[in-house]
């Protein structure tokens, strides 16, 4: 049955976004660290992404102390609203999956703060990865959109809890 697959996909975004943010940022280096070399960025042109933003993302990012890259990291997951959370929030999906690549790859050429040593992931988040791991490569990437794309303030859809009002009722 296509729904169960499909329900599957949506299970794991679901459990995915119920972890801690520091765990969900864990794994998704974990998740990194599977797929080793299966992650080929594609031809130019090939797909709906774009490099140069990713990486004027990713240069950005690579400048701030090891402090405020986590923070930033922590904040995009956390939809915080700061000037390079949205600068993410205007990126295309493809495009933020691109800037999350840049950043794993910056931790293993020490451009990025990596994991503590000997960092253990929890549980939750561990049996997570197994079943990402089982999971097809399609639906790999389509997880992989649905929780970056959220991530990151969307400044073209911010009306705040100050400025935005209670629907009007209309009185006669
Ligand atoms: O101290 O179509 C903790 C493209 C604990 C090409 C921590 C693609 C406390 C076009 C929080 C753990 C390549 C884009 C510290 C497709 C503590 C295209 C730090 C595919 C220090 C399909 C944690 C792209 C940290 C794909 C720093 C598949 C964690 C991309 C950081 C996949 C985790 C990208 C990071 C993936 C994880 C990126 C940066 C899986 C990034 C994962």
């Amino acid at each position: 049955m296509t729904s169960v697959t499909s329900d599957n996909a949506t299970d794991l975004v679901k459990g995915f976004q119920a972890l801690a943010t520091d765990h969900q940022l864990a794994l998704f280096y974990f998740i990194y660290k599977e797929m080793g070399g299966s992650i080929t960025p594609a031809a130019p042109g090939a797909s709906n992404v774009s490099p140069a933003i990713a990486d004027g993302l990713f240069n950005q990012v690579k400048d701030l102390s090891d402090d405020e890259q986590l923070q930033l990291q922590r904040d995009l997951i956390e939809k915080k609203d700061t000037e390079l959370s949205r600068q993410y929030g205007g990126l295309g999906d493809t495009t933020k999956l691109l800037f999350w690549y840049l950043l794993a790859q910056g931790m293993d050429s020490s451009d990025i703060i990596p994991l503590p040593s000997g960092y253990e992931l929890p549980s939750a988040a561990a049996d997570l990865l197994t079943q990402i791991k089982t999971t097809d490569f399609q639906k790999q990437m389509t997880f992989f959109r649905d929780i970056v794309a959220p991530m990151g303030f969307d400044a073209t859809n911010s009306f705040t809890p100050e400025t935005s009002e209670q629907p009007v009722k209309s009185c006669s």
